[in-house]
């Protein structure tokens, strides 16, 4: 693909800088003291610029293609518009959780954001052995308050209709069909997996209660147009500040990555959440540390409790009120609970077997990263036979418990 915009590098953001009005508002292009790309997902280029009177941002472009792979994987680079309007729709219904985003430019695909550098992404605090309590009862409280203020629920209806007519995103939509859900069971040779867990990975694909939950998944996530959604909402795409320690709450909480946002199934970004407490409990566990272990998966009521409380005290509140009454707000909490187990399930299973991995599993050393993987799969294969059943949340944790925690 020929390059149409110019790429971002160290060598031409002083002067991107100086020609954006609402950038030198913010930082000193003409006197920058350092620029460093900081980029470690699989999309984007992302800067951190510092000027020399202290003053920071955040430059984050999308590429026309997956970083991760190069030219060879194309993707649009609109995808940056809709991270722009998801985490403003997102910051006007969750003020102190997402990431300010300080301007857009649609002409080089580049947002300006708010400069984090105080905090840290919570997937490499966890896995240096931090805990950042409360982190997941906020994250619970940013999903229900997406759920409902980006829904028919919280606005009103023609608001909803043109806000989705704006946020369709099929190009990455297609992206997370293929990975999360179609690819763990039927493979075009982008998955790869050690040679101690190809059986594994086997016994996945021919697991036909798993094809069909991951058919089910599948339907979900193309038909159910709830709110407009992260889209992928693991703990990477969240800043931590605070100590890390236990037992001391996080002054700090932002999410922020939402190009994968569109109007989907709430419960997929629960579940998204619920697998990486899991991935987070299989590193714990191969790492010999039990109570960490269990105080991963215990992450997943947390960030339960804190959507099932907003999501009702919101309740009392809907914009349709005259129909939605109390018992369908039971009603919705408890398919949202199913179905955050049946997207757990697809997430948990596509970081193993899939293209794209987490570093919680792939950091491990070799000795006890093909167990780990394993406990995974199978956790994730057992969660996608019982997600019908789940009737509280505990049903969840004591399924994953009972195979990453052996
Ligand atoms: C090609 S994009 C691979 C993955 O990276 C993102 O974080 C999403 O999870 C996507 O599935
Ligand atoms: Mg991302």
């Amino acid at each position: 693909m020929s390059q149409e915009y110019e790429f971002l590098a160290e060598a031409n953001i002083g002067e991107y800088i100086t020609a954006h009005p609402e950038l030198r508002q913010r930082i000193d292009g003409d006197n920058l003291a350092q620029i460093r790309e900081i980029g470690d997902g699989n999309l984007n280029l992302v800067f951190h610029v510092l000027d020399n009177n202290g003053r920071s941002l955040i430059l984050k472009q999308a590429l026309p293609y997956v970083r991760m792979t190069g030219e060879g994987w194309p993707m649009t680079p609109d995808r940056a518009r809709r991270e722009a309007e998801s985490l403003v729709a997102h910051g006007a219904v969750n003020p102190d959780l997402v990431v300010e985003v300080i301007s857009y430019d649609n002409d080089q695909y580049i947002l300006a954001l708010e400069d984090l550098s105080d905090h840290r992404v919570w997937r490499g605090a966890l896995n240096d052995g931090e805990c950042h309590d409360g982190v997941a009862a906020e994250l619970g409280r940013y999903v229900a308050g997406v759920a409902v203020g980006t829904s028919v629920l919280g606005q009103p209806r023609g608001e909803v209709a043109d806000i989705a007519a704006r946020s369709q995103n099929a190009e990455l939509c297609v992206v997370t069909e293929d990975l999360v859900f179609t690819e763990p069971v039927f493979d075009i040779g982008r998955n790869t997996v050690l040679p101690d867990n190809e059986a594994d990975a086997a016994a996945l694909a021919a697991d036909a209660t798993f094809a069909t939950a991951m058919s089910e998944a599948k339907w979900r996530f193309m038909t159910r147009a709830e709110a407009l959604i992260h889209g992928d909402l693991h703990t990477g795409s969240v800043m931590v500040r605070g100590t890390g320690l236990r037992g001391e709450t996080t002054e700090s909480v932002k999410v922020f990555d939402s190009e994968f946002a569109f109007y989907g199934p709430v419960a997929f970004d629960l579940g998204a959440l619920f697998a990486n407490y899991a991935f987070a409990a299989a590193r714990a566990q191969a790492l010999g540390e039990r109570e960490r272990a269990e105080w991963a998966l215990s992450l997943i009521e947390q960030t339960w409790q804190g959507f099932e409380e907003t999501y009702l005290a919101g309740a009392k509140s809907w914009h349709e009120t005259r129909l939605f009454d109390g018992a369908f707000a039971q009603r919705r909490i408890a398919d949202t609970l199913r179905e955050s187990a049946l997207f757990a399930s697809a997430k948990m299973a596509r970081r193993i077997v899939g293209a794209a991995k987490v570093a919680d599993i792939e950091t491990l050393d070799s000795s006890v990263r093909a167990p780990a993987a394993r406990s995974v799969l199978t956790a994730a294969r057992a969660l996608a036979a019982a997600w019908t059943e789940v009737s509280s949340v505990s049903d969840i944790r004591n399924t994953l418990s009972a195979h990453l925690l052996q």
